[in-house]
């Protein structure tokens, strides 16, 4: 069997990491992802946050598992018309510019699509069209700019931004979800079309259930699961709700045994409606089954920090994995606070390919995350990443160059 992505060719222009990893979960799935970098540069993340001199950054190297690499000068002439050459021979073009920088190039949609029509051009950029839309755009802008940095946090402190990359990685998934579909469509209009994902659109699509609380807020002037109520006040737009769930379940982070020493010695618990005769039973509050201000989810809304202060008594005596074993012996729903140190080593992570030891020629063995998706039969393999360029010959033979020609680009440094 082969891969789900087998014989789709991708023109990746990509860089940083939104773009990367919409293009490494292509390869992953079975793309011919061929990466065009600058020549004598490379990706800029190659030499970002380097950990071992020289080498390929770990930053680099997650994000490009699976492709190929060949160094170009696209806005030299002899580059350019390899460039042409690479758009006939691909399916794909994905890239990350800045705004206008694929046009300065010389090569706008038109011109591309008139150089091969069936190729589909996704984009990902910081902002769609609006006020915004030439803007630049990393990570926490977009975090911040799509909601999720206004609504993280505590409602007594500062925006937040998270660790989970969902402007740059969620923006690559949407892009890559998009490029999908684009070639679903193409089997029966035979055409391609453009793709964009913008972070600022993708960080509020992952944001959605806070905009769903704005309208409640709105009409309402209150949200009896967030922290703030009873005893705070809401403002017109939807605050920032701590560890609340944000679900029909309350939840909460409460402390385990070793908190003071272990920064993650924390579980979240979450005090599903089904359960309660069970919560209560295991925390030692069976007076709270039958107790109107406590038996019902409503009565308890206004009680929310007793009930969590109650189940931490509890759960500060034993170990978050201990908690977590006797919770779930009762189907309640929580789960451990998990270090990435403690993710790095867990087994089952390794068993099912979630977390990968990939062998690198310079750096030697790492530890990657591999395809979070699993298809049945198209079961994803993870393959180190690409040095600057290993791969630039190789292709330009398949796009037919002569040994002469390559030379020639050689010498002249547009490869
Ligand atoms: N040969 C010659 N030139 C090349 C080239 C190649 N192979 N590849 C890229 N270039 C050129 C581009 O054409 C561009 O030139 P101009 O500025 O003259 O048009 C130049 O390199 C730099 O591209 P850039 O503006 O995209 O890069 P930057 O480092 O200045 O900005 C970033 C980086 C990420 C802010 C910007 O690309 C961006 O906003 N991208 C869209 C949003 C995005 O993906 N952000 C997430 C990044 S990850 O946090």
């Amino acid at each position: 069997m082969g891969k789900a992505l087998d014989g789709v060719r991708i023109l990746d222009f990509t860089h940083v990491q939104s773009g990367p990893t919409c293009t490494q979960l292509l390869a992953w799935f079975g793309a011919d992802v061929i990466k065009v970098e600058k020549a004598g540069a490379g990706d800029v993340t190659r030499g970002q946050l380097q950990d071992i001199p020289n080498v390929d950054s770990l930053y680099f190297t997650m994000l490009n598992h699976n492709k190929r690499s060949i160094t170009l000068d696209t806005k030299h002439p002899r580059g350019k018309a390899v460039l042409e050459r690479l758009i006939r021979h691909c399916d794909v073009l994905v890239e990350n510019f800045a705004p206008g920088a694929l046009e300065r190039m010389g090569f706008p949609y038109e011109r591309i699509r008139q150089l091969n029509p069936k190729m589909i051009v996704a984009s990902v950029k910081g902002f769609g069209p609006g006020p915004y839309e030439d803007c630049k755009v990393y990570e926490n802008v977009a975090q911040c700019a799509g909601g999720a940095a206004s609504t993280t946090g505590f409602d007594d402190g500062p925006p937040l931004v998270t660790g989970a990359q969902i402007g740059d990685s969620g923006t690559g998934l949407h892009l890559a979800l998009g490029i999908v579909c684009a070639l679903y469509q193409r089997n029966t209009t035979g055409r391609g079309q453009k793709v964009l994902a913008a972070m600022q659109d993708g960080v509020l699509n992952l944001c959605r259930v806070k905009l769903r609380d704005q309208q409640r807020l709105a009409r309402t002037g209150v949200m009896k699961e967030y922290p703030q109520y009873p005893d705070g006040r809401f403002g017109s737009s939807v605050p920032r709700a701590g560890n609340a769930s944000g679900g029909g379940q309350p939840g909460w982070i409460i402390k385990c045994r070793g908190w003071q020493t272990d920064p993650n010695a924390y579980l979240y618990f979450i005090a599903q409606a089904p359960v309660w005769k069970q919560i209560c039973a295991v925390i030692g509050k069976p007076e709270w089954i039958t107790d109107p201000d406590y038996a019902t989810p409503d009565a308890r809304l206004p009680r929310l920090t007793q009930v969590f202060g109650e189940v931490e008594k509890w759960t500060m005596t034993r170990t978050k994995f201990e908690a977590m074993a006797e919770f779930n012996k009762h189907d309640i729903p929580c789960g451990p606070i998990l270090s990435m140190e403690e993710l790095a080593a867990e087994p089952s992570l390794r068993a099912t390919g979630t977390v990968v030891e990939v062998d690198h020629p310079k750096r030697g063995r790492y530890l990657s995350v591999g395809n979070p998706i699993k298809l049945s039969d198209s079961p994803s393999e993870v393959k180190r990443s690409p040095l600057l360029g290993e791969h630039t010959r190789e292709v330009l033979g398949e796009l037919g160059l002569s040994e002469s020609e390559i030379r020639t680009l050689e010498h002249e440094k547009v490869i």
